[in-house]
């Protein structure tokens, strides 16, 4: 079965927290999630890394917490196999060591020092669970992203120039 899958960036919905984590990450979105409708439940849902965990919650409530960037969908690509897998880990501990690592890499690549990414493929922080997804679909344009050390705004980067993404507006 096909699903509806789109890519959501969001912001905090707090402006100063907002215009400090655009400093830091230098890019309008700070958060990266993947909405699709679930038909048995008849709503559409927000799967996300969020600080308490890989979680599914209803895109309603996602709204309360977050204010949208933009939202994509990649119509040339089904999604059903690889959410399916994703979705497996729902429940997983949120990965802080590479949140953490994220921030010191920012710090230390200013003065030349390269850190090497943490590895854990069962837990994300929230670009990597969309960035798994993407790869698992198959979409080239983000083969080259590094799994755990990437931010959302290099996604969204890519995704407001590649073509295989559509912008829902
Ligand atoms: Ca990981």
């Amino acid at each position: 079965m096909e699903l509806d899958v789109s890519i959501l960036f969001s912001a905090p919905k707090v402006p100063m927290m907002s215009r400090v984590i655009s400093k830091i990450t230098n890019s309008k979105t700070s958060h990266t999630a993947i909405s699709f409708f679930d038909s048995s439940l008849n709503q559409r849902l927000v799967l996300e890394a969020w600080w308490f965990g890989f979680r599914v919650i209803t895109y309603e409530h996602w709204l309360k917490v977050n204010r949208k960037v933009a939202e994509f969908k990649l119509p040339s690509y089904d999604f059903s196999s690889a959410l399916e897998e994703l979705a497996s880990n729902i429940g997983t501990d949120y990965e802080y060591k590479t949140f953490f690592w994220a921030g010191l890499d920012a710090l230390l690549s200013r003065v030349g020092v390269q850190l090497k990414p943490v590895q854990t493929p069962d837990k994300y922080i929230c670009s990597e669970a969309v960035l798994r997804l993407l790869k698992m679909a198959g979409v080239p344009a983000v083969s080259r992203l590094e799994n755990e050390a990437t931010d959302p705004g290099e996604i969204y980067e890519i995704a407001k120039n590649n073509p295989d993404f559509v912008e829902v507006l």
